[in-house]
């Protein structure tokens, strides 16, 4: 089947970028959200998040008149809800927004009409999602009753984009396709063939959605065997960067990188939907989950120490992104340094604080004793020089820049 109008609920880090690459394609895109501002933003030609070449797709397909932003959902062919599921209280997974924008496409559906979800979710979502749409409209046969013959399809198909590669990820990744039925399965692939090169390879939809946190949990519990190793090495007196390059000549063995914890709203977040499932089981990933955690709070410690010697320290802390260049600080653990480090120092300690790509300081380090200045007035008066962020900006500093100061970098790249 070929899509000619679909619509996209959640216009975020997934939904706008799927939004605008399927407009490219000729498709016409009903965009939904329930903010005014992106809405404006969108209408208006611009992204409302920074990714590269995200703003010149949005520009030509709003321009063009097949994207368009609206606050609610209007008929299609087929609907991609791609809204966050936080977690609440930190730990359990709330798939809240999901369910509210099920029920807002329900009374616009229509026979032949297909549903994707495409939000991280626990294992089941994709079957409650049928369960509120078969309640809301009685008048529709679903995969659970009518199997391949059902008048709406279903499918779970996660996004496993990275940000920085959004849309080049978009089209080469392969695609993980979970149908509620075999012919659900199938018209995803069709609409998703509209831009994806990778491979889109089909299974049941709980098998997708285990595979997406299955992804993202992997790599936590290896960032965290990486974090804990290195933590090892310091008790030791050992550099654990050069015993990471020396272990992964190994030809079987990749440590991954140690560094001040995990950011993001994936990988520090999915494998808390992979505990909630199954507490008594997921004993491994809950504690690889809180080696990760931990992680701030042992470099703001590692930070008072070397303050110690110092009686009014003015300390650098280079960088707030949650990763190298980019202006991303969700979940940042840079961020929660920066803001502890604050709180515990109070008035004795000055932070100057240096994000190249943040033009002001974010609300929660909107502190007295926290500064953002230029990469110069930190290195000309800082005492201590802390590498939080390893942006190419820090990475290319010479010794010569920091000669004299007090080093702690987090990320391994000053070695
Ligand atoms: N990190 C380390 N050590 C490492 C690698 C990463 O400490 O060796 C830290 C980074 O500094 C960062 C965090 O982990 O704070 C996550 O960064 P990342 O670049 O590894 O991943 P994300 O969160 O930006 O994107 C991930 C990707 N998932 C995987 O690589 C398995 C992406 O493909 C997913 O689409 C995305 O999560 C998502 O949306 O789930």
């Amino acid at each position: 089947m070929n899509f000619k109008k679909i619509c996209v609920v959640g216009l975020g880090y997934i939904g706008l970028p799927t939004a605008a690459t399927f407009a490219s394609r000729d498709v016409e895109v009903i965009g939904v959200d329930v903010n005014e501002d992106v809405i404006a933003c969108i209408n208006n030609g611009e992204a409302h998040i920074v990714e590269p070449d995200l703003d010149y797709i949005v520009q030509g397909t709003v321009a063009s008149g097949k994207l368009k932003a609206y606050h609610a959902p209007q008929k299609a062919e087929a609907f991609i809800i791609a809204v966050p599921t936080p977690l609440r209280d930190g730990r359990y997974p709330d798939i809240g927004m999901v369910k509210e924008a099920t029920a807002s496409i329900a009374p616009v559906l229509e026979k032949g009409n297909l549903v994707i979800l495409e939000s991280t979710s626990p294992v089941g979502t994709t079957e409650i999602i049928q369960d509120i749409l078969k309640e809301a409209r009685p008048d529709l046969t679903f995969p659970c009753d009518a199997g391949d013959d059902s008048d709406i399809s279903i499918a779970y198909c996660p996004e496993r984009i990275l940000p920085g590669r959004l849309l080049i990820e978009l089209v080469e990744n392969d695609r993980i396709i979970g149908g509620l039925s075999a012919h659900s399965a199938k018209l995803a692939c069709d609409l998703y063939g509209a831009f994806v090169v990778g491979k889109m390879l089909r299974t049941t939809a709980p098998t997708a959605e285990m595979v997406k946190l299955s992804e993202n949990t992997y790599r936590d519990v290896n960032i965290a065997l990486a974090n804990e190793l290195a933590l090892v090495c310091r008790e030791k007196g050992i550099d654990p960067w050069e015993m990471i390059k020396l272990a992964n000549h190994h030809p079987r063995v990749n440590i991954l990188s140690p560094g001040p914890g995990v950011g993001g709203h994936c990988i520090a977040v999915d494998p808390w939907f992979v505990v909630d499932s199954a507490p008594e089981i997921a004993k491994l990933v809950k504690t690889a989950r809180l080696v990760n955690e931990a992680r701030p709070g042992q470099v703001v410690a590692e930070i008072q120490q070397m303050a110690e010697e110092f009686k009014h320290p003015k300390i650098a802390c280079l960088g707030l992104a949650y990763k190298p260049n980019i202006d991303d600080i969700r979940e940042s653990p840079a961020v929660d340094i920066v803001k502890e480090l604050a709180e515990k120092a109070s008035g004795e300690a000055q932070l100057l604080v240096v994000e190249p790509y943040l033009e002001k300081l974010p609300k929660q380090l909107d502190k007295e004793n926290i500064k953002l200045v230029s990469m110069e007035t930190a290195l000309n008066d800082a005492h201590i020089v802390v590498l939080l962020v390893d942006h190419n900006v820090f990475v290319d500093l010479s010794l010569k820049d920091l000669k004299n100061k007090v080093i702690l970098d987090t990320r391994g790249v000053w070695n």
